[in-house]
């Protein structure tokens, strides 16, 4: 997975393995069953003298066609859910403790993502607030708080493997650890209008020195919306 899209976060890894682990197993099972009805077609196909054959399907030697791959594909299932439990544990319902917050907006077409300031709380009047530009401090465990203004839309950083819904009329507290500096897309991966292949963002993973340079870069110009305090600094509630 990493040959085609990095796996920049503390739990990537964990995802991809998921990934693979159900693409072998779907692609295992494709493979036979296909094989097998082609296999079939070829041996029973239409022949010179030989008449059709009525098979009732009553027969045990019959229905083991059926119960057999049932009881290996239920097997296999279970075998996907075991492994999913402790990453989805991991990921969606536990919280490690935030080193930094960040409170995402979504819009008909835009994100907005206001920072911690100088305070290093959010949801003060110092918030640094930017459009389509998150900035995160790479081995710090991030909070985003997500919230929408309009529709449903969904947040999404591939290369962190995280993608969360964002409400209308709900906070939604999301995490990961981005353990890459560099800078990446993020995405709406839900279907929200008309101008929803326009909503691109990027996200830049960097060292505390340079995210406190950027910081005191934009800090003359920035702006903090009013009267919209963050609910990441009161509801550390995880959603699943
Ligand atoms: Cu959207």
């Amino acid at each position: 997975m990493n040959h085609w899209i990095k796996g920049a976060s503390s739990y990537a890894a964990d995802i991809d393995g998921l990934f693979w682990l159900v693409t072998a197993l779907i692609g295992f099972w494709f493979i036979v069953a296909q094989g097998i009805v082609i296999y079939f077609a070829l041996k029973y196909r239409r022949k010179e003298g030989v008449k059709a054959a009525y098979i009732t399907g009553k027969s045990w030697r019959e229905l083991n066609w059926v119960f057999i791959p049932v009881v290996l594909v239920v097997m296999c299932d279970g075998w996907i859910d075991v492994a999913t439990a402790s990453v989805w544990h991991n990921v969606k319902e536990t919280l490690p403790p935030a080193d930094q917050k960040v409170g995402v907006t979504a819009q008909q077409w835009a994100w907005t993502f206001r920072h911690e300031g100088p305070d290093g709380k959010l949801g003060t009047p110092d918030d640094i607030v930017t459009v389509d530009d998150l900035h995160v401090v790479v081995n710090k465990v991030i909070h985003v708080d997500l919230q929408s203004k309009d529709v449903l839309h969904s947040f999404s950083i591939p290369v962190m493997r995280f993608k969360q819904d964002t409400i209308p009329g709900r906070s939604i507290t999301g995490w990961f650890k981005p353990i890459l500096p560099g800078v990446y897309d993020v995405q709406c991966a839900e279907i929200c209008g008309i101008g929803h292949g326009y909503m691109p963002a990027r996200i830049t993973v960097q060292t505390q020195a340079d995210y406190d340079a950027w910081m005191k870069s934009i800090a003359a110009g920035a702006t903090a919306l009013p009267g919209t305090p963050s609910a990441a600094a009161t509801s550390p509630a995880p959603q699943k």
